[in-house]
């Protein structure tokens, strides 16, 4: 990690292991994204594990520093990760493409506890890449995904569950 001094300098840098050991190797991130999964003013990182089919949270004391390593289990091979509010309960939720097993993982953000077990959601082939919005401006939100053996699929939130809508 670079903090940027405010000249445009970055002083140092920081390498945060993911890889400690376990059976639940965070090795091979795929791709990571911030959001302030503990509601505390500073944003966090979350990041897929492509080998460890899970996404790894760290989380900012606030001053840039970033503190152990916790990991929650997703599909197989997660390529995407992304951080919206999935069930609209104000705290930022953790939605990962696995390309593997053709799904989205959402995990949704239990406040201290962490994030419970995550919900799987059929996407069709190959998610490698995600986005998360509101595309047709109902209020709801939408997942968009690439999928790796061509097309974009779409999915609509009925707040917990998905309606795949196809590509
Ligand atoms: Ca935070
Ligand atoms: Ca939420
Ligand atoms: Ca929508």
């Amino acid at each position: 990690m670079l903090l940027n001094r405010g000249d445009g300098t970055f002083p140092r840098d920081v390498f945060h292991e993911l890889n400690d050991g376990t059976s639940f190797p965070g090795d091979f991130a795929q791709m990571i994204t911030t959001a302030d999964v503990d509601a505390d003013g500073s944003r966090d990182l979350a990041v897929a594990n492509y080998f460890g089919n899970g996404a790894s949270v760290l989380l900012n004391d606030g001053l840039g520093q970033l503190g152990p390593v916790t990991k929650f289990s997703v599909g197989s091979a997660p390529e995407a990760i992304a951080a919206r509010d999935w069930n609209a309960d104000g705290r930022s939720d953790l939605l990962v493409a696995n390309s593997n097993d053709d799904s989205v993982s959402v995990l949704l953000n239990q406040g201290s506890s962490g994030f419970a077990a995550a919900l799987t959601l059929p996407v069709g082939d190959q998610p490698a890449a995600l986005v998360a919005g509101d595309f047709e401006a109902d209020g709801q939100l939408d997942i968009a995904v690439a999928r790796r053996s061509g097309g974009v699929g779409v999915g609509r939130q009925g707040r917990i569950g998905l309606k795949y809508l196809g590509s």
